[in-house]
């Protein structure tokens, strides 16, 4: 039997506080774990973002831009400590609501070349998820052959992975409903797109912003760009607001949920 997995990424600016360095959103760690937990979903990757852990440390030491100074190497320790901290708390929600969760830390499987995923052990993901694991990546500092190092955001780990095993659908849990007309943060009359084909967003039919807050990988339009190669596979993506009690739920279990879906068309 093939296995089709989700591949589900939970941003950093709802596990983590963005306003206050280092400090998760334990509340909205636990009730995610809990809706992971209810959906039952059978075969799932699930990948989570930096928010106020890794971004901030990238920044201060310019890791985006690679290796060029030796006072960096500190940081990109610094960085990979932070997201195994947050890591850790999304580990121990998993498991406390009984989900089989294992770690499987970018730095040490992956390889980027000028920040693009060059070479990826995935042997051990196969085997995690046919053992009935679900295993939690997320974005961090590796290394890369040209530059030194980069930083790898979890939207490059998402579409890789749902590429390379043919997911079934890409779930983004972010803290906006989905692509909007406007930006929803600045702009309280901006409508919701609830589905969008590939062709429309090349086409540049919509305005997507960039982020605003410390984020060393993008925001939005960076989560974009990232999901176009898997979505050009056929893999839907689905955007929905994971600030959001139940979103997330339901995007996993199938159920009509506010979202935007991004299809090949
Ligand atoms: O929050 C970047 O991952 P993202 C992680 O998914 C680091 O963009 C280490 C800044």
């Amino acid at each position: 039997m093939k296995i089709k997995p989700i591949v589900l990424k939970l941003g950093g600016s709802v596990i983590t506080d963005k306003n206050k360095v280092a400090t998760a959103n334990k509340d909205a760690i636990k009730r995610l774990a809990n809706e992971i937990a209810q959906s039952k979903v059978t075969y799932l990757i699930l990948v989570h973002g930096g928010g106020s852990f890794g971004h901030p440390i990238a920044k201060k030491y310019n890791l985006s831009e690679g290796y060029t100074n030796p006072s960096q190497v500190i940081g990109f320790s610094e960085t990979h400590l932070a997201m195994t901290k947050l890591n850790s708390f999304v580990i121990d929600a998993l498991i406390k609501h009984n989900v089989n969760a294992v770690v499987v830390q970018p730095s040490s499987c992956v390889v980027t070349k000028a920040g693009r995923i060059k070479r990826m052990e995935l042997k051990p993901i196969n085997r995690m998820l046919k053992m009935g694991l679900v295993p939690v990546l997320y974005g961090d500092a590796v290394l890369d052959s040209e530059n030194g190092f980069s930083i790898l955001s979890g939207d490059q780990l998402v579409s890789s992975l749902a590429i390379h095993f043919d997911a079934s659908k890409i779930i983004i849990g972010g803290d906006v409903d989905g692509i909007c007309t406007a930006d929803p943060k600045s702009s309280p009359s901006a409508n919701l797109i609830s589905y969008v084909t590939l062709e429309e967003l090349k086409a540049k039919k919509y305005e997507i912003e960039g982020s605003k807050a410390t984020d060393v990988t993008g925001g939005m339009l960076g989560k974009i760009h990232e999901l176009i190669p898997a979505i050009a596979h056929n893999i839907p993506a689905l955007l929905v607001n994971a600030s959001k009690p139940w979103r997330v739920y339901e995007a996993l279990s199938g159920e009509e949920v506010i979202g935007t879906i991004i299809e090949c068309g």
